[in-house]
């Protein structure tokens, strides 16, 4: 793993409609995450935040995308970002806020890789688009978008061309699937671990056959990690929680795994909440999850 990491807390709460998962660049933060890195002997930069519009006026965004205007302009500003550490041969480390800002990382990335593959660790798809999305909350699109698929604004960021191929994506811990994602799911032929694979198989099988599959073509992996990932016990403060979860300790064998792999080329987790927390829990899983996925075992 490179050993100069540089993070970038994104305090984004636009892409959906609960207040308080603006703050968890802050939460995260707090829970040490820059102590945790720099124990295993990482050197760890903290850039800040990037700065967040306020919301847009009413009306003002296309039917279904609320707060298009403010949440584009954020992942534009944090793909620059992005771009900008690989130009300095650092690793990006990206704090949220909610998961609409994957679009940005996802963006800045991409453009140093000919095959970019994703991790997508999370209860949802995140595949939605304005016109399946049952919600119009930007954050669950954002692989939609980083696959090409979505409103121009956001599909453009950095380049028109889409970010990602299907076949280089592998969701993981999937529960709560809209129709229009199993249809996308179903005709790409993406491959999805639901719990119901974890269950059957074990994180640890799934791990082994996610890292094959993706080792061999890309060049490149981004992990993007939702924390509702996890089961709402084990992590509490984010706000869309969904019963029967990743557990804390497969979550952290799937990390240990990757870190094995040393595949991992940028990583973001987002969606903790401090609002809807439990005495900053949940920006504790997320930094013990950091600390798994940086080599904490094999230190
Ligand atoms: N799939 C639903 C719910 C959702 C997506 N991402 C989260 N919740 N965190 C939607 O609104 O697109
Ligand atoms: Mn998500
Ligand atoms: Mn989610």
């Amino acid at each position: 793993m490179n050993q100069n990491i540089s993070m970038v807390g994104v305090p984004m709460d636009l892409g959906q409609n609960r207040r308080g998962v603006d703050m968890g660049p802050s939460a995260i933060r707090y829970a040490g995450v820059i102590e945790r890195l720099e124990a295993l002997g990482y050197r760890v930069e903290d850039k800040g935040d990037i700065a967040i519009e306020k919301k847009d006026a009413v009306k003002a965004s296309p039917k279904n995308l609320s707060n298009l205007y403010a949440v584009t302009k954020a992942n534009e500003k944090l793909a620059e970002t992005v771009a900008s550490i690989y130009e300095k041969n650092a690793f990006p480390l990206v704090i949220g806020g909610d998961h609409s800002i994957a679009i940005g990382t996802i963006a800045g990335a991409s453009g140093y890789f000919e095959n970019l593959g994703v991790i997508w660790y999370d209860a949802h798809g995140d595949l939605n688009t304005a016109q399946t999305s049952p919600s119009g909350n930007i954050h669950g699109m954002p692989l939609a978008v980083s696959l090409g698929m979505g409103h121009p604004s956001l599909t453009n960021i950095q380049t028109s061309k889409p970010k990602i191929k299907p076949e280089n994506v592998v969701i993981i811990g999937a529960r709560e699937l809209d129709a229009g994602e199993k249809d996308y799911i179903r005709q790409s032929k993406m491959p999805v671990y639901t719990m119901h694979e974890v269950d059957r198989l074990g994180m640890s099988e799934v791990m082994r056959r996610a890292i094959t599959y993706l080792e061999d073509k890309c060049d490149g992996v981004h992990l993007s990690l939702d924390l509702d990932g996890l089961d709402p016990h084990d992590a509490p403060g984010v706000g869309t929680p969904v019963i029967g979860g990743l557990s804390y300790r497969e979550s952290h064998l799937a990390m240990e795994m990757l870190a094995e792999s040393d595949f991992i080329t940028s990583c973001e987790f987002v969606e903790v909440n401090p609002i809807l927390d439990e005495k900053n829990r949940t920006a504790e899983a997320a930094v013990a999850l950091m600390g798994s996925l940086f080599g904490e075992k094999l230190k």
